[in-house]
């Protein structure tokens, strides 16, 4: 196993270093220490061959200019919250307002937007890159002094484990995720309309226009949103579901997983035989297929132009808006306790 570290670029004076892990098959993780940007996984498939497998950028100007969150991890809360405000303990507090009228992934420069001091660590079977950021009292309108730990650990299984720590001295909103986009196709060869997703979910959140929950949660029992068996991603393209046109043709919403850390989300690219299999004790997952990927102004992923469906996330975490729906699980860190999670992606080749 190795760790190789290369200066990545600038951001006002300040240099961002690019770390790559590589384990014992030739596996490899690139990562940056601002917004903890995953920006390469290089994955073999069935034929043996090595290729990029997610969205990524190889400047940082890229990222501030185009990148929809690409690969970055996001905080201090994943999704929207209607309004940008929200009320704690009898205050209420207003936050950035960066999707319309409503907060979106932490406002205008959330976890994906800040350096994040960086260790290495480098054991018999696994490297680590271990990330803290303190997220000051206020930051993007929100409560307490946050102090945020999160683990790449890439290991030998051919697995990246994302470990989550928060502690806060004021009770505040914490809800975190990692915004990766997926292509098993490799090298953005194809579009992800043909991946086949499965999802142990039965039941998933409604989103208004604004694509912000309206507080009920359907069942998918009928619908193109049932994952149970496994579907291609076109399903929801043209399905004619209220539901998939609101996201702009395609899903942009968040599945209740029923059952945690075993199996729960596999997503297949049968043609290359890629196979990524996610494991998380969040009770979520919001799947979005990159249907809002056509941008005003046009830009290049390494060299292909971007289009709609060219990636997709898999973003494990609580639901967005959950402070304004009391029958969502709870968002809140209270004052002295410890947030943790752990979201676990093998990747691998279907047999
Ligand atoms: C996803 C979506 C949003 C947004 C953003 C880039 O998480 O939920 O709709 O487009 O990422």
């Amino acid at each position: 196993m190795v760790i190789l570290q290369e200066y990545y670029g600038e951001i006002d004076g300040r240099t961002i270093t690019a770390f790559t892990m590589v384990n014992d098959h030739g596996m490899e993780i690139t990562c940056l220490d601002y917004g903890c940007i995953i920006t390469k996984i290089v994955a073999s498939d069935r034929n043996g061959h090595f290729e990029n497998i997610v969205l990524g950028f190889d400047s940082i100007e890229e990222y501030q200019k185009y990148s929809p969150y690409f690969g970055a991890i996001i905080g201090r809360f994943a999704g929207r919250i209607k309004n940008a405000e929200f009320n704690l303990n009898g205050k209420t507090y207003q936050l950035a307002k960066n999707n319309n009228d409503n907060h979106l992934h932490g406002g205008l420069q959330g976890f994906d937007k800040v350096f994040w001091e960086t260790k290495t660590a480098l054991e018999a079977d696994s490297t680590k890159l271990e990330f803290t950021y303190l997220s000051k009292s206020g930051e993007e309108g929100y409560p307490g002094n946050l102090l945020m730990k999160v683990t790449y650990t890439l290991n030998n299984k051919n697995e990246l484990i994302i470990s989550y720590k928060g502690e806060s001295d004021e009770s505040t909103l914490l809800n975190v995720t990692n915004h990766t986009y997926f292509n098993l196709s490799g090298n953005l060869k194809r579009d992800i309309l043909n991946h086949q997703l499965t999802i142990k979910s039965r039941k998933f959140v409604e989103l208004d226009e604004r694509l912000i929950p309206t507080g009920k949660i359907l069942s998918v029992e009928n619908t193109p949103f049932d994952f149970q068996n496994g579907r291609k991603i076109k399903d929801g393209m043209k399905s004619g579901h209220v539901q998939n046109w609101i996201a702009g043709n395609g899903y942009d919403h968040p599945f209740l997983l029923t059952e945690q850390q075993n199996k729960e989300i596999i997503l297949l690219d049968e043609e290359s035989g890629r196979e990524l299999i996610i494991e998380t004790d969040e009770p979520a997952v919001v799947l979005y297929t990159g249907n809002q990927l056509e941008a005003e102004e046009s830009y290049s992923i390494r060299g292909v132009p971007s289009r709609n469906y060219l990636g997709l996330c898999l973003e494990t975490q609580g639901l967005p808006d959950s402070i304004h729906n009391p029958h969502f699980p709870s968002s809140i860190l209270k004052k002295g306790e410890v947030f943790q999670s752990v979201t676990k992606y093998k990747f691998g080749i279907k047999s």
